[in-house]
């Protein structure tokens, strides 16, 4: 296969140098900028994470920073979740919608100040989006696209080699809290999240000339605990039954579709609240769909079938190692989606049988 090429559109990160001299050996491009994919092999890389420690280079994961008198007004109008209880060192996963309720993305959003927050994007132009709000409403706030690089630590030794780098503090960081630690001559906001059910933490690197000095110390302090750079693993996630904006959802679907229901609680007049609440009894719902026999890599989405009628679609499948099976992420008819319902999927490879589990495999 070609490799791509080189050039001020396809962005590295303050990682890169890092990245490339770890061996990673298939990368993706995300929000623009380069993401890896695989250093050893996706099998590999999926047991090494489930068992040591892995520094992952999601510089790709962009921040939209939000500051000034209107910040929180003009949250008010983008977040279908109640911001009032969040507390100032609180991380929220948080639908991104547009007027109909369909899905634009499915950030974190970090509050910094009462009048300053980032939202942590998925791979879709949600800073274009949030810029036209500000200029048609014309809000006291300026949204930019901050130099900071999330550089995440996941994995069961996550906690020792951070305390080795941070200090024995980050250890009480709270799941989706952070808190500002030092590094040299500033300080980065440290939280415990990241895209893996594993364990661990999210470094927000502000300052592209911290990146390698960062990922020098972590990689000398962890040698011990056989720390690995590694990458958002497919196989991991899927067992968990995190989602990929643009893959598992599209702004086709809404946060009820996609399970985030749960997060669609604020009593304020948001941007497509009446669009959204209108869609508040999904006809379809994101389901973990376990699937038999050989299955080719994913790249668009398989028709779910019952009866020779289509009832939903596969967005994401792999094999799992420790399951023994292959596992997959499906939008699924509420007609067939209820646990145990037998169905058939058809891949390029050809029609496979699957069954819709109860929950994710974590
Ligand atoms: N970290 C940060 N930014 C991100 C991601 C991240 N931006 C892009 C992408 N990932 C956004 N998508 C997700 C999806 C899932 C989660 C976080 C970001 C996640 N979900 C947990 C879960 O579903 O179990 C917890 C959700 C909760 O309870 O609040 O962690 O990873 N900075």
């Amino acid at each position: 296969m070609a490799s791509i090429f080189p050039s001020r559109r396809v962005r590295r990160t303050p990682f890169s140098q890092g990245v490339e001299a770890a061996g990673m050996s298939v990368c993706t491009v995300y929000n623009r900028m380069i993401l890896p994919s695989v250093f050893a092999s996706e099998e590999e890389d999926y047991r090494h994470l489930k068992s040591h420690v892995q520094v992952w280079d999601v510089s790709c994961e962009r921040q939209v920073a939000v500051q000034g008198p209107d910040a929180r007004r003009l949250l008010d109008m983008l977040s279908p979740r109640d911001l009032d209880k969040m507390a100032p060192d609180q991380c929220y996963y948080m639908p991104a919608i547009d007027r109909n309720g369909g899905m634009l993305n499915d950030p974190v959003l970090v509050k910094l100040a009462e009048d300053h927050f980032w939202i942590s994007l998925a791979d879709s132009d949600y800073l274009q989006y949030v810029l036209g709000v500000v200029d048609a409403l014309a809000l006291e706030v300026r949204v930019w696209e901050p130099d900071v690089s999330p550089l995440a630590v996941q994995g069961p030794k996550s906690d020792a080699l951070m305390a080795r780098v941070f200090g024995e503090e980050v250890r009480d960081i709270r799941f989706f809290r952070y808190k500002r630690m030092a590094f040299q001559d500033t300080s980065f906001v440290v939280a415990r999240s990241g895209y893996s059910k594993q364990g661990g933490f999210e470094i927000y690197v502000e300052g592209s000339d911290y990146g390698m000095p960062l990922w020098d110390m972590l990689m000398q302090a962890g040698e011990d605990l056989e720390v690995r750079a590694g990458c958002p693993s497919t196989k991991e996630r899927v067992e968990g039954g995190l989602l990929s904006y643009g893959n598992d959802m599209t702004q086709d679907n809404t946060p009820f579709e996609c399970g985030l229901g749960k997060f669609v609680n604020s009593p304020r007049d948001y941007i497509g609240k009446a669009g959204l609440l209108a869609r508040a009894e999904p006809k379809q719902q994101i389901r973990a769909v376990e699937i038999t026999g050989d299955i080719p890599p994913i790249t668009a989405p398989w028709p779910l079938v019952a009866g020779g009628k289509r009832v939903g679609q596969v967005t994401t499948a792999t094999w799992s190692p420790d399951f023994a099976t292959n596992v997959s992420i499906a939008m699924v008819e509420r007609s067939h989606w209820d646990a145990g319902t037998a169905l058939e999927v058809e891949t390029p490879a050809g029609m496979r049988p699957a069954v819709v589990h109860e929950k994710f495999w974590r």
